[in-house]
């Protein structure tokens, strides 16, 4: 466990959340989101203050919110002594710039902080690479005087990992940078394919599914791998595989996956995309669902979103729902194309049908490809 020290928690971000109510959105699904958004600004190592959810038609121009609310929070942050506000919404550049000069605090949303959390927990050369050409995807349209500026004063949460220092540089050296990780990256994806190619004859079985599902405790007891696992949103950001041979027809290679999450940033989808090719390439999918959550649905359809952003919705699916220890009333829903898998990961519960599953349709794909 990592221990905070008490100087570290007198820096500690301290956050007020934000999030708007317009359209066909209720109050409480934005109340929802926030407490997910929370969970979030904890992983990034931020205490969250206070929030605010404002309910109007359409989100303005200047500020996204009403100037009503701008400074209604302005007074807030200095009643709670906090120093940020967090949207739960992307900000458009100008947004962003107009709040944190009107708020006099620093300003960030949903998608930079899920960049920041990336970055900080990216161990891997190629995710470090990805995260930080998505960093830097994102920073570009936002590289002005004003924002280099607060990013510099403010520094913490937004200005860390990998791109910290390219936010203090100029755009052509920006442009130069990513052209360089994404030829960096090519590299790196010729030897996954090479890699693949030699994998053909194997049955490719790709674990998804919303952060937190349990993919990696699931991925660790069908293939006794040690990947770590953990009750916090991103603990796995690089695809592991493994090669599993003893009690199925054929070798199977298993790959556990990052997860997804509502609103991801599109930079970080577009900069992932040669790791998640495990999962558009595979022959079999395993969408693992925590069906303990209240947003079981919710989680589904943003994982199903992902997917088919990633060329991945094609490809056959089980739906797995994990954690039925702690949820033991839990009712699959209807809809599934096969019969959904109701287990349990960590106190092993319902793997044995799973892999009975697993070996019935590895068997199949090894006899297709025989009889070629
Ligand atoms: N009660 C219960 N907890 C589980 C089960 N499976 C996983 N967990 C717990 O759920 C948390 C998340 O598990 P992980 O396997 O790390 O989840 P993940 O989907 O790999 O998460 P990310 O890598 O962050 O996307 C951990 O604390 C696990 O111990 C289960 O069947 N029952
Ligand atoms: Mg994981």
């Amino acid at each position: 466990m990592e221990v905070i020290t008490e100087h570290e928690k007198n820096d500690l971000e301290k956050v007020i959340l934000v999030g708007l109510a317009s359209g066909s959105r209720k109050k409480a699904e934005v109340a929802e989101s926030l407490d997910e958004l929370e969970a979030l600004a904890v992983s990034a190592g931020a205490e969250v203050v206070g929030r605010r959810i404002q309910a109007r038609s359409k989100p303005t121009a200047a500020y996204y919110i009403g100037t009503g609310l701008v400074e209604e929070i302005k007074q807030s942050l200095v009643e709670f002594g906090g120093n940020c506000v967090l949207f739960d919404d992307p900000l458009s550049p100008a947004q962003q710039r107009n709040l944190e000069r009107a708020i006099d605090a620093k300003v960030l949303d949903r998608p930079i902080l899920i960049l920041d959390i990336f970055a900080t927990r990216a161990r891997t050369a190629a995710a470090r690479l990805q995260v930080e050409l998505a960093q830097l995807e994102y920073t570009l349209p936002r590289l002005t005087g004003a924002w280099v500026h607060f990013s510099r004063q403010y520094g913490g949460i937004g200005a860390k990992g990998p791109g910290e220092t390219q936010l203090e540089i100029d755009r052509r050296r920006v442009h130069k940078r990513i052209a360089h990780l994404k030829g960096k990256l090519k590299k790196l994806g010729k030897q996954r394919a090479t890699q693949r190619k030699q994998r053909q004859v194997l049955y490719k079985v790709a674990l998804v599914g919303y952060t937190n599902a349990g993919k990696s405790t699931l991925f660790n007891l069908l293939t006794k791998a040690k990947v770590r696992t953990a009750d916090m949103l991103f603990t796995t950001l690089d695809s592991t595989t493994r090669v599993m041979s003893s009690g199925y027809p054929c070798q199977i290679v298993f790959s556990d996956t990052v997860g997804f999450i509502k609103k991801l940033p599109h930079q970080l989808v577009e900069s992932f995309k040669s790791t998640l090719e495990e999962v558009s390439l595979a022959d079999l999918l395993l969408h693992v669902v925590d069906c303990s959550d209240t947003r079981v649905e919710e989680h589904i359809r943003q994982t199903q979103q992902v997917l088919s952003e990633i060329g991945a919705d094609k490809v056959p699916y089980l739906m797995i729902f994990n954690k039925i220890d702690i949820s033991p009333d839990f009712q699959p829903l209807d809809g599934s194309r096969d019969a959904p898998f109701v287990i349990s990961a960590l106190r092993p519960t319902g793997i044995n049908s799973l892999q009975a599953e697993l070996v019935a349709r590895s068997g199949r794909f090894f006899s297709k490809i025989r009889r070629k």
